[in-house]
Parts: C-alpha cells; sequence; structure tokens
C-alpha cells in the first residue's frame, strides 16, 4: 500500500540529509543534523525493540533540541555554530559541573556528535567488509572505540548485549533498503565523507570552545 511505502525505510534518504547539513561557510544546521538522528533511529526501531533503551534517549535528546529550535529564541538554533555561540555568550551552558543548565543544546549535541563518530567508524567497518564479517563485531569494536569512552559500565555492558543481536549482515543490507550489497557499499562510499566532514566540524567548534566534556 502507498502508506507502507512511506513507512519504508530507506538508508539514502538518511544520509542524504547529511549532505544538506554544511552551510555555505561550513556551518552545520541544526535542522538537517536532528533530521538525521531522526531517520536514523528510525532505522534502529526496524531492528526491534532489544534497541529501545538507545532510541528511547536518542529520541529524547532529539525533542530537546527542537524545543529550542521552535522555541521563542529558536532563530540563534539555526546551526550549531549559532547555537554553541549564543549559549556560551548568555550563560546558559553549564561547563564543569551540572547546575542550572542540565540540558542546554550545547551538552546535547554533544552526546548525539560522539554517537556520530560511532556512526562513521561503524560504517567504515560495514563498508570494507566482507560477507562473513559481523555486525556484532563490527558495532562493538566502533563503540568501544567511540562512545564507550564516554559511558559508565552498566551502560556498556547493556549495549554490548544488544549488539549480540543484531541482524547478520546480508538482513542488515536489506533493511537498509538500498538495493544490491554492491549498491549498499557504493552508497556508505558516497555519504561516509559527508559525516566524517559534519563530525570533523563539530569536532573542531567544541575543540576551541573547550566544550568536548560538558556535563
Ligand atoms: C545498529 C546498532 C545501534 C547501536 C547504537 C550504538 C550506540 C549505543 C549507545 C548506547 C547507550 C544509549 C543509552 C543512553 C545513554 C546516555 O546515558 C548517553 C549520555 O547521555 P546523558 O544525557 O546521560 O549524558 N547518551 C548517549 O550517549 C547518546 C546515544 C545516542 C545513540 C543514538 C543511536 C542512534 C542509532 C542509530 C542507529 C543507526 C544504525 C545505523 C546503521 C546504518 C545502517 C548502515
Amino acid at each position: 500500500s502507498v502508506a507502507a511505502d512511506d513507512q519504508k525505510f530507506c538508508l539514502q534518504e538518511v544520509l542524504d540529509t547529511f549532505k544538506l547539513c554544511l552551510t555555505e561557510n561550513k556551518e552545520v544546521y541544526l535542522e538537517h543534523y536532528v533530521a538525521g538522528w531522526r531517520g536514523l533511529v528510525k532505522f534502529l526501531s526496524s531492528l526491534g525493540s532489544v534497541f529501545g533503551f538507545i532510541s528511547k534517549d536518542a529520541v529524547n535528546k532529539i525533542k530537546i533540541l527542537v524545543g529550542y529550535m521552535e522555541g521563542e529564541n529558536g532563530s540563534q538554533y539555526v546551526t550549531i555554530q549559532s547555537m554553541v555561540k549564543y549559549e556560551l555568550e548568555n550563560e546558559l551552558v553549564d561547563l564543569t559541573k551540572r547546575g542550572s543548565h542540565p540540558e542546554s543544546g550545547s551538552r546535547t549535541l554533544l552526546r548525539l556528535h560522539r554517537a556520530l563518530r560511532w556512526l562513521e567508524l561503524f560504517l567504515e567497518r560495514l563498508r570494507t567488509s566482507s560477507e562473513d564479517s559481523k555486525t556484532s563485531v563490527m558495532c562493538s569494536e566502533s563503540y568501544n572505540e567511540s562512545l564507550a569512552q564516554h559511558h559508565p559500565w552498566v551502560i556498556r555492558k547493556t549495549a554490548g548485549m544488544a549488539f549480540c543481536v543484531l541482524p547478520g549482515r546480508a538482513a542488515f543490507f536489506e533493511v537498509m533498503n538500498v538495493g544490491t550489497p554492491e549498491q549498499v557499499v557504493a552508497m556508505l562510499g558516497e555519504a561516509l565523507p559527508l559525516i566524517s566532514e559534519v563530525y570533523q566540524i563539530t569536532e573542531e567548534l567544541y575543540t576551541q570552545n573547550n566544550m568536548l566534556d560538558l556535563p
């Protein structure tokens, strides 16, 4: 049915939103960044309820950011750069410990930014994987190299258990709904540099402002 087609997940569309992220002078549009995450979360949900605790957190963070974008100071939340500048200048960020701004846009986005590094590592592994590669291994290796360093033991443990029930490579490629494995690999090759650039630009911004460890 038409409705079912609308629902059908296509990874291409999601990765395309990351193309829209960069402005002419290489700032990152918050709107498209958030849209990209929304699509990824949809993909995650299609993998089953075991991943619910992950999508729930991501959805919550997306909601916080959308709240700012649609709020009275929404014009300050057009790009990640303008958001950070605005929140810093107006002392709306808890810099060293949790205080009166536990849910600033800057700290919320930092969590997604760290997860984007995981995504980059994971997709690169998928791209270069062979038929008998295990998605669970690729996923946990990527996680250990990135996000895990920011997570306490309980979360690392729970995440590790969730990775074990990831579908195999073939099934995974199928849910991505892109086409043959060769087409998936080609699409990943196109998408990865874009994701990587968005990541690098954000990383630089947070480094310059000494914000990589926001509580
Ligand atoms: C495909 C398998 C997906 C595996 C996702 C790896 C991420 C694991 C993260 C597990 C932790 C989530 C639970 C909550 C943690 C929070 O404590 C933490 C910190 O926030 P806070 O407020 O407590 O300081 N939150 C985070 O670190 C944010 C985590 C966001 C994860 C968002 C993942 C979205 C999923 C995307 C699936 C993409 C699959 C793409 C595959 C593409 C197809 C090739």
